[in-house]
């Protein structure tokens, strides 16, 4: 008979074992975002340290055996035993679920609500994991591993094998933590420099004055890539914005900053207006992006319109007879970035990405207040703030227009649709959830696409120019573009504020252009057009880059595709002497069963999602793609518009 469980064996089910057995619950996936939670997971700790005072400076490094190191100059974790655990600061650190390492909560103000699972959940999901630990003019270490105990069969996670030992005497103090995720976990351990990178760099944004370090010893890593990177930004989220806004046109100098504390609730942020039609908002707290916004941004957006308006109407800037402006109006052109440290934050939403803590819109609210009046009320701020109420004004008019233009669309849209629609070769299935629409470039290709689909579930959308350039326009403009309105009227969505993605007509949404630089400006443009007006299609990942391929290798009756020169040194090397190779320069070579075969098929074909987990870098490299700017982006262009570096495209966030 099974003994009953006791109190025993109930403390082991809580032990680091429970981690490995459900890793989901700590980490979210085992897959690639799940590995580089682990590293957020220490990072946050070392960030911690820092943000309190204690340490300046943090480096990581990609070591060459695919362990990663993380060291801080700070005071170093508790060495000393603790009395009722009876173990050492260290232990409890990395042995103990839930302990966290916050020995004393009001040392630690703030730390991340999203990661803070504790650094024990990755000693449990680390092959070896080791601490060296720099304090009281001493060093010490210590290893623990997961281990295979053929006692029980089982693997012992994160268990010690080493206890914590003086290694030596140092006048420095700091913690250094070097851990190997475990491959039995996880479905890779190779960890991404351009992913490491990226939020480093965000993290010494939004905690100025800290120096973050990043070292690539990796002896295989990406030829031309810098082995060190270094992060160190004074002015915080100031040159957070000033970086956003690097190519785009700002129409004043100065970044307008506003800081300050409330309720315990301290808040920063950077503005700066450019002549862009659209606002780039991007809000953290505690140093983790809110992408849906939430209370936070709801209250800096209210002070914004109050303060802005009143001073519009004291002013004169608006008459008695004028309506105030709306919180729209003051917003377009803005790039801003908001960032907040709070406790016990808590978040809502689709994915969970917004603050929905009520005193936080309250703090912001007043805090952004204050500091904005304390602005406006300078008179060396007077020309920056006549600017910003000047193009709200010219906002508020071309909003007036636009209301008018949409009326028409939504009219033109009802009643005499069959024009837009009959560019459009439909489906016959009417299931949503598994119906595709092609945007395909070009009336040939568009042509072969029509013949070579499924019918079932596939349309087509054939473009013939090109559509405009939506960065640079305005919404009536955009309307006014046949190929938008099409567009919008075969995904069945509305636009920008009427956009509702439950009336989508289709699942996937993927856009074919040729693989040279026309295509990719074709590409680039739809693209944007997705991302400032329908972005939930984006978000939701609805919007697909097809990928026709570049050669055509036969031989006899056997026909190979390759999508790079890569795969067709394989494929000839595969189908041996006698091959020709055709290289297609663009879709409307091939007829209407290659093209089904190659890249409409669901079976063979390779499409790329496309997804913006990044937002100010996706805007970024939106601004540089289809911004009037033309240096950088023929730079941009020239290094990464042929098929073989798409994917570098979708890393960068777009
Ligand atoms: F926990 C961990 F492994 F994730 C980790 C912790 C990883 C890294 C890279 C750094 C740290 C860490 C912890 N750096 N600094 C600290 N500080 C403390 O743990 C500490 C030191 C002193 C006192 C004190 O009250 O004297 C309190 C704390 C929490």
């Amino acid at each position: 008979m099974d003994k009953a469980y006791d109190a025993n064996d109930i403390k082991i089910l809580k032990g680091l074992e429970a981690v490995r057995m459900r890793p989901g619950m700590y980490i979210g996936t085992t897959g690639s975002r799940g590995l580089h939670h682990l590293l957020w997971e220490i990072v946050d700790n070392a960030i911690d340290e820092a943000a309190n005072g204690f340490a300046s400076k943090i480096e990581v490094t990609l070591m060459d055996d695919g362990s990663i190191m993380v060291e801080d100059n700070g005071r170093g974790i508790p060495v000393d035993i603790n009395e009722t655990m009876k173990l050492s600061g260290v232990e409890v650190v990395f042995t103990q679920l839930h302990a966290g390492g916050k020995f004393n909560n009001e040392n630690y103000s703030y730390s991340g609500g999203l990661h803070g699972v504790g650094a024990a959940v990755v000693n449990a999901l680390s092959r070896w994991l080791e601490v060296e630990i720099k304090r009281d003019g001493k060093i010490y270490k210590q290893r623990f591993e997961s281990l295979y105990d053929k006692n029980t069969n089982k693997i012992a996670a994160g268990a010690s094998v080493t206890g914590l030992e003086e290694i030596g005497e140092s006048k420095e103090t700091g913690t250094s933590i070097r851990f190997l995720p475990d491959d039995r976990i996880f479905d890779d351990i190779k960890f991404s420099i351009d992913t490491i990178a990226k939020r480093l760099k965000e993290l010494a944004f939004l905690n100025r004055g800290i120096k973050i370090i990043l070292n690539d010893l990796r002896k295989d890593h990406d030829q031309g890539q810098d082995t060190r990177k270094v992060f160190l930004y004074s002015g915080g989220v100031i040159d957070f914005v000033e970086y956003i806004n690097e190519d785009k046109n700002t129409i004043h100098p100065e970044i307008i900053f506003l800081e300050g504390e409330k309720d315990d609730i301290s808040a920063q942020i950077a503005i700066q207006y450019t002549d862009s039609y659209t606002e780039s908002i991007f809000s953290y707290v505690n140093n983790i992006p809110t992408s849906e916004g939430g209370t936070h941004e709801t209250g800096f957006k209210s002070a914004i319109t109050k303060v802005l308006n009143d001073y519009a109407r004291k002013f004169n800037y608006l008459k008695e007879k004028d309506k105030n402006l709306r919180g729209e109006d003051f917003r377009e052109g803005m790039t801003a970035v908001i960032s907040v440290k709070m406790r016990d934050i808590q978040f809502e939403g689709q994915t969970k990405t917004k603050l929905g803590n009520s005193e936080a819109r309250t703090a912001l609210e007043t805090i952004a207040t204050d500091q904005l009046v304390y602005f406006v009320e300078q008179t060396t701020n007077d020309h920056v703030i006549k600017l910003i109420i000047e193009k709200a004004i010219k906002a508020a008019k071309v909003r007036e227009a636009t209301r008018k233009a949409r009326e028409i669309t939504r009219k033109k849209n009802s009643l005499e649709s069959a024009p837009l629609v009959g560019k459009l070769a439909s489906c016959t299935g009417r299931n949503a959830s598994i119906n595709e629409l092609f945007i395909v470039e070009g009336d040939s290709a568009g042509g072969s696409a029509k013949q070579g689909r499924d019918r079932r579930f596939q349309a087509i959308l054939p473009l013939r120019g090109k559509p405009l350039n939506a960065e640079k326009k305005r919404l009536d403009q955009v309307l006014g573009n046949e190929e938008f309105r099409t567009i919008i009227s075969a995904l069945g969505t509305g636009i920008d504020e009427d956009f509702n993605i439950k009336n989508l007509k289709y699942d996937k949404i993927i856009i074919l252009a040729d693989a040279d630089q026309d295509g990719a400006h074709i590409r680039a443009i739809l693209l944007t057009f997705f991302f400032r007006y329908m972005k939930e299609l984006i978000t939701e990942g609805h919007v697909y880059i097809g990928l026709p391929p570049l050669y055509k290798i036969s031989k006899g009756k056997t026909t190979e595709y390759a999508y790079n020169e890569e795969e067709l040194r394989e494929k000839i090397k595969k189908i041996g002497r006698g091959y020709t190779v055709q290289r297609y320069k663009g879709l409307g070579e091939m007829n209407p069963s290659q093209l089904w075969e190659t890249t409409m098929n669901p079976k063979n074909r390779s499409i790329i999602q496309v997804n913006i987990e990044d937002g100010a870098q996706a805007d970024k490299l939106v601004t540089v793609l289809m911004g009037d700017k033309v240096d950088p982006r023929r730079e941009y262009i020239n290094t990464y518009a042929n098929f073989n570096k798409i994917d570098v495209f979708q890393d960068m966030g777009v």
